[in-house]
């Protein structure tokens, strides 16, 4: 890969002409799944891979797909480099986009050096990997991998109350391939950590062998709404303090942990929601991860067990729906070796690692060999405005994506 180098502006450009499209009127990036902000984004990924002279094609799900290929290798199982641009709200402008404009960057720079690949060389930006608007999240690779029903997934009714089919046919993004039509050789994701490994350790890359499992739950506690003043404590049937009970008994459990666990109540909403009613009704979610598939089984067994107590002793009904159930991946150890080779034969520091996150690559693995590569997020913080990486990490991480995806079309 001596002489096979990204171009560095470029991609810094597009990172940030991208992170400026999808702002509210308080400047807030949400460009969330399906919504006339994520058209935007969608619009100018689309224009830059038709000026990279790439084939762009867009399934029934919205996933959206640059195709890099010639006579030569057309009809190959391509190598698919990609991640999302879809985000959370109040985002940062590197989650999934750095991964989806380095991977078009990556073709670009191997285009212009001349380079002859044996495969087809993709980029991918899935629908709604983040699941703010639509559960599950990673939902655009979950269909494309063949693990959620593309009718079931277009069916799906928004936080808004959307469907997420129309939506995709409002933006012009309802694509006419079958999810699953390209079969990928090989996936790489490049993506900011969203972590603080790397900066503690002052790492410039990681090569990431796995990923925690993850399970969302949204939970109704229903009680009795009553007088704030005139309603002794013990006669209460109050869903708002049992929902806290249950948020305090997730936080110490995960605290507590053995284990990386990790337990977050990210949402919450009472019902009538007034000063001086007591909550009829409480309804929040619960994202639970863990790398050890036993462990996030125990995690969510003991929340079970703890909610039954609660219904009893709060005086309370509690139901719980499942959002999401993912269990942990390994990924590819022969690309991980290719990521670690690649970045140590270039100069650079790198270590194995978990994701903490979840990302397309966790479903992409089920249907192809894949592998991601990390760069480090500075403080670790992401989904946060505040979400940054330095251009050096920033280049490093698209230099090493190209040489990994130049070696894998090369198979
Ligand atoms: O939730 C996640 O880890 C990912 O950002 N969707
Ligand atoms: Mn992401
Ligand atoms: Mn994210
Ligand atoms: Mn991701």
């Amino acid at each position: 890969m001596s002489n096979l180098t990204i171009n560095a502006d470029r991609l810094i450009g597009h990172i940030e002409e991208l992170g400026r499209l999808g702002r509210d009127e308080q400047g807030r990036l949400v460009r969330v799944a399906a919504s006339d902000m994520d058209r935007l984004g969608r619009d100018r990924l689309v224009a830059w891979l038709q000026e990279a002279g790439l084939d762009v094609a867009v399934d029934r799900i919205g996933n959206i797909f640059g195709i890099w290929q010639d006579d030569t290798n057309a009809g190959q199982a391509p190598v698919m480099l990609g991640s999302h641009i879809d985000t959370v709200i109040d985002a940062g402008i590197y989650d999934g986009c750095y991964g989806v404009l380095a991977g078009l960057e990556a073709i670009e720079s191997l285009k212009e050096a001349g380079f002859a690949p044996a495969r087809p060389i993709v980029v991918a930006a899935f629908t709604n990997e983040e699941g703010v608007r639509y559960a599950p999240d990673m939902m655009g690779s979950l269909v494309y991998a063949g693990g959620l029903d593309v009718e079931e997934a277009l069916a799906t009714v928004g936080t808004d109350g959307s469907v997420l089919g129309k939506e995709l046919e409002r933006i012009g993004y309802a694509g006419p391939h079958e999810p699953g039509f390209l079969d990928p050789h090989a996936y790489v994701e490049l993506h900011v950590e969203q972590g603080p490994v790397l900066e503690r350790e002052g790492i410039a890359l990681g090569a990431v062998e796995n990923l925690q499992g993850i399970s969302w739950q949204r939970i109704v506690i229903d009680g009795v709404a009553n007088h704030a003043g005139t309603t002794p404590m013990a006669m209460r049937s109050d869903a708002g303090v049992a929902a806290a009970r249950a948020i305090v008994f997730l936080a110490d459990r995960a605290a507590a942990s053995p284990t990386p666990t990790v337990a977050t109540v990210g949402t919450i909403a009472f019902e009538p929601n007034a000063i001086n009613v007591i909550p009829s009704r409480a309804t929040f979610t619960v994202d639970l991860r863990d790398s050890d598939e036993a462990r996030l089984g125990e995690e969510e067994a003991a929340l079970a067990a703890f909610l039954g107590g609660l219904a009893t002793s709060a005086n309370v009904s509690i139901r719980t729906e499942r959002l999401a159930r993912f269990a942990p991946v390994t990924f590819d150890p022969r690309i991980v070796s290719l990521i670690e080779d690649c970045a140590l034969a270039n100069g650079f520091s790198c270590r194995r690692m978990t994701s903490g996150a979840g990302h397309d690559a966790q479903m992409i693995a089920r249907v192809a060999p894949s592998a991601m590569i990390f760069v480090p997020s500075r403080g670790g913080i992401s989904h946060n405005p505040a979400e940054f990486t330095a251009a050096g990490h920033v280049a490093a991480g698209a230099n090493i994506l190209l040489g990994v995806a130049a070696r894998l079309a090369a198979d």
